[in-house]
């Protein structure tokens, strides 16, 4: 038997080795070694740790799976909200984000703003604080003000490190992600579940949610769910870095995930363009995303928009048009107002998006205009997960409705103009 002196020399040594190789795999996406190779480290660390338990910290890589179940998951208040997007819908609405933003630092009309780009994964916005480099807590977003404790539930997810790497990093680290479930991780779960009791999740984003609110980690540790960091929460000593884009690759040096699709892109025709070619590229990526985030880079700039209500004013989601499905043909009863009109048992339930839906709001009657009068064929999208009725003053996508309108609003006396289709939410 070595002595504790050894196992111990040799335990910080396996553990920097298997921490190497975690960042090598999840934020290089460059493994070094051989799964086999990996997994004989992490035998020998194990079997080390079992010889000298004294030797066990928690930051170990062996240690991602704690105790027993929980009862519940205590609520945390966030020290800094986490905030939400605004989004836009097409490009007119994008460019009128860029004039609003470049109004607001007074550029000349020839500056153009460079800005982050990235996908807009769907999973669950989470907040990871770490202190003098350890993984403390992990909150989920929750209503922006506080979340859940889920802090054993992100531990056991392989992307996430319990220990930065280097030395260089600030005493307090808060970093906002996206926890979600890679498309193939998705389907071999579902096929697992199907063989063992039938139930199956409708989708990664719900298995992902699913999964992060398992009150036994050792459940979670089964889920095949991964992480990209986007963003900031407390940082003390700050800042730690004059850019969006800097502060992020930092992060990457500390090992901690960030999409390999990040790019810094110019002004509001660069973030179309990123748009576009992300567009054409969405079905093959490995994870579902549903549009692009933008977001200022220069920090100084970030600070001086400010956010209004609870979204930034330097960053905006660009949502994809919704996906979409042909309904059913059946008639429908139209009743409401200028701006919404109620549309009662009109469909049948369609399973779109991943959701089902059964019932459905228009809005816009008056903007609208409908080419096929007589055709009730009813088109359902889902855009995210928006799906709340309400009045609004511009389309809104959620679930459009090909459908026959009367002439006049039932209840206003307003005229409904002919449209190809109505945008709607259930
Ligand atoms: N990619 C990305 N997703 N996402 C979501 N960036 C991003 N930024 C967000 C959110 C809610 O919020 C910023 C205000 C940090």
């Amino acid at each position: 038997m070595i002595s504790v002196k050894e196992a111990a020399s040799r335990i910080d040594k396996l553990r920097d080795e298997i921490n190497f190789h975690n960042q090598q795999y999840h934020v290089y996406d460059e493994p070094r070694i051989p799964d086999s190779e990996y997994d004989r480290l992490m035998l020998e660390l194990q079997s080390l740790e079992s010889d000298f338990p004294d030797l066990i910290t928690p930051e170990s890589p062996t240690q991602r799976v704690g105790g027993a179940p929980l009862e519940g998951f205590d609520t945390v208040k966030h020290r800094l909200p986490m905030l939400s997007l605004d989004n836009a819908f097409n490009a007119a609405e994008l460019e009128d984000f860029d004039r609003r933003v470049r109004e607001r630092l007074e550029l000349a009309d020839d500056e153009s703003i460079a800005y982050v780009a990235e996908p807009k994964l769907d999973g669950l916005a989470v907040n990871l604080r770490y202190e003098q480099g350890r993984l403390v807590l992990a909150a989920t977003r929750g209503d922006g003000a506080s979340g859940e404790d889920v802090t054993s539930n992100v531990r056991t997810i392989s992307a996430i490190p319990l220990r930065l790497l280097g030395t260089d990093y600030p005493a307090v680290l808060e970093v906002r992600g996206e926890v979600f479930m890679p498309k193939a991780g998705f389907e071999k779960l579902n096929e697992r579940a199907r063989k063992a009791d039938g139930k199956t999740f409708v989708n990664p984003r719900n298995a992902a949610a699913g999964s992060l609110r398992q009150l036994d980690p050792r459940i979670t540790t089964t889920r095949p769910l991964t992480f990209y960091c986007y963003g900031f929460g407390e940082i003390d000593p700050a800042p730690i870095g004059e850019t969006q884009s800097d502060s992020i690759l930092r992060l990457r040096q500390w090992g901690l995930p960030v999409s390999p699709e990040l790019q810094v892109v110019q002004g509001a025709q660069g973030c179309i363009d990123y748009y576009e070619k992300i567009a054409v590229r969405r079905d093959g990526l490995e994870y579902d995303i549903d549009g692009v985030v933008y977001k200022v880079d220069r920090l100084s700039r970030q600070k001086t928009l400010g956010f209004v209500s609870r979204a930034p004013r330097w960053a905006i989601a660009y949502k994809f048009p919704a996906q979409s499905a042909d309904g059913v043909r059946k008639p429908i009863r139209v009743s409401g107002g200028a701006h919404r009109c109620e549309c009662g048992g009109s469909s049948a339930a369609c399973f779109v998006g991943g959701v089902t839906v059964s019932n459905a709001t228009l809005h816009n009657m008056d903007e609208g205009r409908t080419q096929d009068a007589g055709d009730d064929t009813v088109f359902v999208r889902r855009s995210g997960d928006v799906f709340r009725g309400r009045a609004c003053s511009r389309w809104y996508p959620a679930v459009t409705r090909k459908v026959a309108l009367p002439a006049n609003c039932p209840v206003y006396p307003v005229r409904i103009a002919p449209a190809r289709h109505h945008e709607s939410t259930v």
